[in-house]
Parts: structure tokens; sequence; C-alpha cells
């Protein structure tokens, strides 16, 4: 199992989508995080357990890449693209939950923000809870939030940063969102975000995996 999940880890770190796929030219021919991943599944070991074991971590190597300068934007975006292809085989796990509807998730990740990788697993985690899920997409103005807490009455709202400096947009988005709706209930997450940032900006929770959000929202 741990040779298998620090393989997908590696294709996520590489950015080897498949086996088809030409990047990186010294993993040619080789299977990528699309067909590592299916075999994971098919040998039983938990989605959750390939979330974090093996795609997080080839994710967070990359982060210290760039960081580092060893690797740029393209190499990154290779990466996102092995870790979506992954992902894929794990929807069915997040989205199993029951049917039934309990209410309304209306998420986004926050203007100036490009990041949904995240966002997007919060997304069907909650949507596996049994709520009903309105995705904004990423790069999204308060504006945008009010609109749609408008079209979707008492929906609970959550706003997604990956950025320091998005965390300013997150902080004047939550204030726009409860200058209008006072009652509205405001969760946030992200790699930067912390309860001290949640409740220095006036937001309702801090989740910092979606299990915490489906936690939160089960307690509903
Ligand atoms: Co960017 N990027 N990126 N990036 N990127 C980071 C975030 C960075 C930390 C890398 C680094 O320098 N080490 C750094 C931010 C530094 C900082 O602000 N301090 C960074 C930078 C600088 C940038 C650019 C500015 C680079 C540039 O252009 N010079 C640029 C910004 C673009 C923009 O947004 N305007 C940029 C671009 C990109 C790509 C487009 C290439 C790509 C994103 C592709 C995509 O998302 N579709 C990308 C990527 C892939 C990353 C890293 C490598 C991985 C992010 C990720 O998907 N992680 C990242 C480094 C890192 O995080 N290791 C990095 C995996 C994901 C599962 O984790 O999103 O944290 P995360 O989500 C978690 C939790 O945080 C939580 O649940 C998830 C699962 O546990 N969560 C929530 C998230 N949202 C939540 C909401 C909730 C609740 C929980 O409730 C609502």
């Amino acid at each position: 199992m741990e040779e298998l999940l620090s393989k997908i880890a590696h294709c996520v770190e590489f950015g080897k989508v498949d086996k088809t796929a030409p990047y990186p030219p010294d993993m040619k021919g080789q299977e990528g995080a699309d067909e590592l991943t299916k075999q994971a599944i098919e040998q039983g070991i938990p989605a959750e357990t390939i979330l974090k074991e093996a795609l997080v971590i080839g994710m967070d190597k990359v982060g210290v890449k760039f960081s580092e300068k060893k690797i740029f934007i393209p190499q990154m975006l290779m990466s996102a693209k092995a870790m979506n292809a992954a992902i894929e085989h794990l929807k069915p796990f997040f989205q199993s939950g029951e049917v039934k509807r309990k209410g309304k998730f209306i998420i986004a990740t926050v203007q100036g923000d490009l990041h949904d990788i995240g966002k997007n697993l919060v997304k069907m985690s909650i949507e596996g809870a049994g709520w009903e899920v309105i995705d904004l997409g990423v790069d999204v103005k308060a504006e945008k939030v009010i609109a749609s807490i408008e079209q979707n009455p008492g929906a609970i709202v959550g706003l997604s940063a990956l950025l320091t400096t998005t965390m300013a947009n997150m902080k004047n988005s939550v204030a726009d969102i409860k200058a209008k709706y006072p009652e509205s209930i405001v969760m946030v997450g992200g790699a930067p975000v912390s309860q001290g940032f949640c409740n220095e900006i006036g937001a309702d929770f801090y989740a910092p995996d979606p299990q915490a959000a489906v936690a939160f929202l089960k307690a509903k």
C-alpha cells in the first residue's frame, strides 16, 4: 500500500497525468496518477487515505519547490492536472452520502484567487453529506455571493482562499456579506486561513479540511 501511495504522490509531484502523457519525459510510458489511483481504489485503499497520504503529500512538495524557485507555473499546472485526474476516481466516494438534500451551501474561491482544487474537494464532501451545493467558481466577487444568497435565502456560505494576498478579499467579502445579511453563516477555509483569522474577520466557522466542514454542517 505504502509503495502505491508514494508512486501516486510522485506522479502528482512531477505532473504525470496518465500513461499516454509525454510529460515528464523521463516518465514516458509509465502509469500516471490516473491509472495508479484507480489501482489504489481497486485494492481497497480508502479515498481519504489516497487524498491525505498521496495527493496532498505530492502537492506539498510542489509548493515547497515552487517557493524555492526550483519549479515554475507550467510544472505546477501539470501537477494540478495530475491531481485532478486522480480526484476523478475519488469523486464517487466523496459524493456517496445520503441523497436527500439537507440545505443549500454556496461555495466560492474569493476574488483574485484561482486555486480551486481544495474548494472542489470541500464541495464534493458537502454534496456527499446531502447538501445542495451552489458552486460560484473561482475569482468570485462579494457581489456575486450576495446575489446568490438573495436567490437562495438561508444558504450557508463557504469561502476559500489560498493566497495570503487574497485573504484581504476574504475579509472584505465576509464584511460585505454580513453588512447585507447579518444572519448569514459564513464558513472559511484554505491553506493560509486559521482560526485566528476567522475570528478576526468575523466569519462564523473555520474548517481546516472537508471533514471539519461536513461536521459543522451536520451539527446544523
Ligand atoms: Co499556487 N500558490 N499560485 N497555483 N499553488 C500556492 C498556494 C503557494 C503556497 C505555493 C508556494 O509558493 N509555496 C503560493 C501562495 C503563497 C502565499 O500566498 N503565501 C502560490 C502562488 C504564489 C501562486 C501564484 C501567485 C504564482 C504566480 O503566478 N507567481 C499564482 C496565483 C494565481 C491566482 O490565484 N491568482 C498561482 C497559481 C497556481 C496554479 C494555477 C498554477 C495552480 C492552481 C490550480 C488549481 O487550483 N486549479 C497552483 C497550485 C497547484 C498551487 C499549490 C502547489 C497546490 C494548491 C493545492 O491545490 N493544494 C500551492 C502549494 C500548496 O498548497 N502546497 C500553491 C491541495 C489542496 C487539496 O489543498 O487548497 O489547501 P488546499 O485545500 C485543503 C484545505 O485548505 C481545505 O480543504 C482542502 C483539503 O484538505 N480547504 C477548505 C480549502 N478551501 C476550503 C474551504 C472551506 C473549508 C476547507 O470552507 C469553505
